[in-house]
């Protein structure tokens, strides 16, 4: 079964939010509709992070929003989050999938069309695919891809394609026409000032 991914799919980054805490990050976010979202951290000291992680963790529990930890299966274990999301550098998604079971949501990056063909045979639940446009937020970003390859894309997977790299509200629906079931964002949502009122904005953009 495909999983039911929302339109938007935040991903926090405590930086551009200017706030201490993924959970404040993440309190947001679900005053503003988000029902998925990603923390995501390649910073902090572990322990520190996940004592942040097992408080996101909490809350998302008595929120029925999903959480999804970017690279790290340790921390996602260790907290009880619902998922992890893997880079093509991170630990591979069968090793994912191993460590954090059947029931877990694995999400795997791609940014070719060729990475997009190799992970129908890989246990994912969702693919990302990107940067579809140029991206700050990323160090490294692969060349964007432009929507066309990502219609590409979303033909050639098997799994639902979350949209990901540069993403502002007035590319969403531009992004969705073109067969992505999601669009993940980091810096229009976190640099917004407003991350709840920002975050009913890009929903009501979906027109879903
Ligand atoms: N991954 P923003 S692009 C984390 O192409 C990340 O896989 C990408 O941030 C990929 O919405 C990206 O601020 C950064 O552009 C997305």
């Amino acid at each position: 079964m495909k999983i039911p991914i929302p339109p938007i799919y935040p991903i926090t980054d405590k930086g551009l939010a200017r706030t201490a805490t993924h959970l404040a990050v993440l309190r947001e976010l679900a005053r503003g509709g988000a029902t998925w979202v990603q923390i995501r951290d390649k910073t902090t000291p572990a322990g520190e992070l996940l004592v942040d992680l097992r408080r996101c963790v909490e809350f998302a529990e008595r929120r029925a929003v999903t959480l999804i930890v970017d690279d790290r299966c340790d921390l996602a274990l260790a907290a009880g989050a619902r998922g992890v999301h893997l880079g093509q550098e991170d630990l591979p998604p069968e090793a994912g999938r191993l460590l954090l079971g059947p029931g877990a949501v694995v999400g795997y990056s791609t940014h070719t069309l060729g990475q997009v063909r190799r992970s129908r045979a890989l246990p994912v639940d969702y693919i990302g695919f990107g940067p579809v446009f140029p991206t700050a937020t990323k160090d490294r970003p692969a060349p964007a891809v432009g929507l066309g390859r990502l219609a590409a894309a979303c033909a050639a997977s098997t799994v639902p394609v979350v949209a990901i790299g540069g993403i502002g509200i007035d590319r969403v629906a531009g992004v969705l026409a073109s067969g992505a079931a999601s669009v993940a964002v980091i810096s229009a949502l976190m640099g917004s000032g407003n991350l709840a009122r920002e975050m009913e904005r890009f929903l009501r953009a979906t027109g879903r």
